[in-house]
């Protein structure tokens, strides 16, 4: 599709698209179609219809059309509405900063451990603090793996602990420091009240006090993480949802290259 759809200004369908100015698709270019549904505290009515209806135009919603109405419970209403947004936003100056690494498989991995470390690496992993979610952490580590990818439990050149879950930080540090690992694998699921950053920081707080911090590969998970936010809290790298063990073991491979042979 050379030129086509992702060059700005136009495409071979479309001479209206402009990657400056994007809008929600509908059925026709920049006719900023949007389905929202909310919640208003008040009970089903033709005055809660109202409300719904100028919650949208304050949310930057025109042509507002309230498709669905049911009530919860009493005093709550639910709605389904559709609305096209007045706002637009440019696409060409986005920037998300993301892993630098090039996701390789498990045997590719572990050829490339063989080569480049000559000896297996050392992964401690937990999902940390109260947080008793281990599914994430399971879905990184088990030997099973997750989704088609083979957990790093299962690479021949990686020795694999998995603490489980609601692992306090000191116990987690003394773990890496009694098997040496080269990398920390972090996994936070419940975000309520910013507990995640609270526990993260925590952790990486501990380990500067403990000068330890530069010494391991530090890395954190969850559903609501991003490797932005991993990168602000003090990690070297961050996963969110859709990454799977082959992503996390070719970054740690890598970048343990590089530490140690750059
Ligand atoms: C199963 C589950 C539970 C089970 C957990 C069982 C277990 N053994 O894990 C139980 C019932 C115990 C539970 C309890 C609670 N839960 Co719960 N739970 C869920 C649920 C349904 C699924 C989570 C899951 O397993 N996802 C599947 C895994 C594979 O996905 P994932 O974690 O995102 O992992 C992927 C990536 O994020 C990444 N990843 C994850 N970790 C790591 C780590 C590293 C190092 C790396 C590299 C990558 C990585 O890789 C994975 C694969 O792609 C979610 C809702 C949902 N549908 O998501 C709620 C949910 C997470 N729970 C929630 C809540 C609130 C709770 C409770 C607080 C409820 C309560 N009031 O008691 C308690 C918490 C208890 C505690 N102390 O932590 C909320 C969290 C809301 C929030 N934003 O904080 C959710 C979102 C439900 C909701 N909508 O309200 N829960």
């Amino acid at each position: 599709m050379s030129g086509g759809l992702y060059s700005t200004n136009s495409n071979e369908f479309d001479k209206t698209l402009d990657l400056t100015k994007i809008k929600p698709y509908g059925d026709t270019m920049n006719d900023g179609k949007t389905q929202v549904s909310f919640t208003l505290p008040v009970p089903k009515g033709d005055e809660a219809i109202e409300a719904a209806k100028q919650m949208m135009r304050k949310m930057g919603f025109e042509d507002i059309q309230v498709v669905f109405v049911q009530e919860l419970m009493k005093g709550f209403t639910f709605f389904n509405c559709y609305g096209s947004s007045i706002h637009t936003v440019d696409y060409t100056t986005i920037v998300v900063p993301k892993v630098e690494s090039t996701t390789m498989d498990m045997h590719e991995t572990d050829d490339f451990i063989r080569e480049h470390i000559g000896r297996k690496i050392v992964v401690v992993g937990a999902s940390t603090g109260s947080d008793a979610h281990t599914v994430g952490i399971d879905a990184i580590m088990n030997m099973k793996g997750f989704a088609g990818h083979y957990g790093l439990e299962r690479y021949d050149m990686v020795e694999a602990l998995n603490m489980g879950s609601q692992v306090p930080n000191e116990e987690f540090i003394a773990k890496a420091i009694e098997m040496k690992a080269d990398i920390l694998l972090v996994s936070q699921t419940v975000t309520q009240k910013d507990i995640h950053i609270k526990n993260l920081v925590e952790l990486v707080e501990m380990l500067e006090a403990e000068g330890l911090r530069d010494k391991v590969i530090l890395i954190c998970g969850g559903p609501r993480l991003s490797h932005e936010l991993a990168k602000e809290l003090g990690y070297d790298a961050g996963f969110g949802m859709n990454k799977y063990s082959d992503d996390v073991a070719s970054y740690m491979a890598q970048e343990l290259d590089r530490r140690i042979n750059q």
